[in-house]
């Protein structure tokens, strides 16, 4: 259990189906802050070193041409436990297979584009964190007012 960032990047189909306020409105309903944000186009050295482990899997280029293909909106989520619940919240890959309820399963009919990537362990999310922002966009981090009614605090840890 720990207070932890996170690196979610809303894809190109988000962006174009305009559904990024509402995706974005349930981290917030669910108790994240936004440490940073970030609209933005991915070129393609870019897209390459955040897609490193996948470099050779066949899907690869239609991947990284996606990713690329239009605006994305990315933000460094922090919460306790940010990756796995966030994780859970995204959905399994294929938005045909994402259980009802998470954002791919209520959103998304696809694999490929599947409106949303989250970090999938603190290792990525540090690696990831590091590859779309400085230390000084994180303009926000920590306590804020509204993180005190969303844990229980016990010897000033959030629980
Ligand atoms: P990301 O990394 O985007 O959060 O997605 P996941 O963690 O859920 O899925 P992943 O790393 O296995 O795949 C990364 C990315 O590639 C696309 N993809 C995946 C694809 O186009 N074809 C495929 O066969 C697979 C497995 C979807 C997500």
């Amino acid at each position: 259990m720990a207070l932890e960032k996170t690196l979610v990047i809303l894809k190109p189909d988000a962006v174009a189906r305009r559904l990024a306020g509402r995706i974005i409105s349930r981290f917030e309903d669910k108790g994240f802050s936004i440490a940073a944000l970030k609209y933005m186009k991915i070129d393609a050295a870019l897209a390459d070193k955040h897609y490193a482990e996948h470099k050779e899997k066949p899907f690869f280029p239609s991947l990284t041409k996606f990713i690329t293909s239009g605006p994305v909106i990315v933000l460094a989520l922090e919460g306790v436990d940010a990756v796995p619940v966030i994780r859970k919240m995204v959905g399994a890959t294929n938005g045909r297979a994402a259980e009802p309820g998470s954002i791919r399963g209520d959103f998304g009919m696809s694999r490929g584009f599947n409106l949303i990537h989250a970090s999938d362990s603190p290792e990525s999310a540090e690696r990831e964190l590091n590859l779309f922002f400085k230390p000084e966009d994180f303009i926000h981090s920590g306590d804020q007012a509204g993180l005190s009614w969303n844990y229980e605090w016990t010897n000033g840890k959030p629980d």
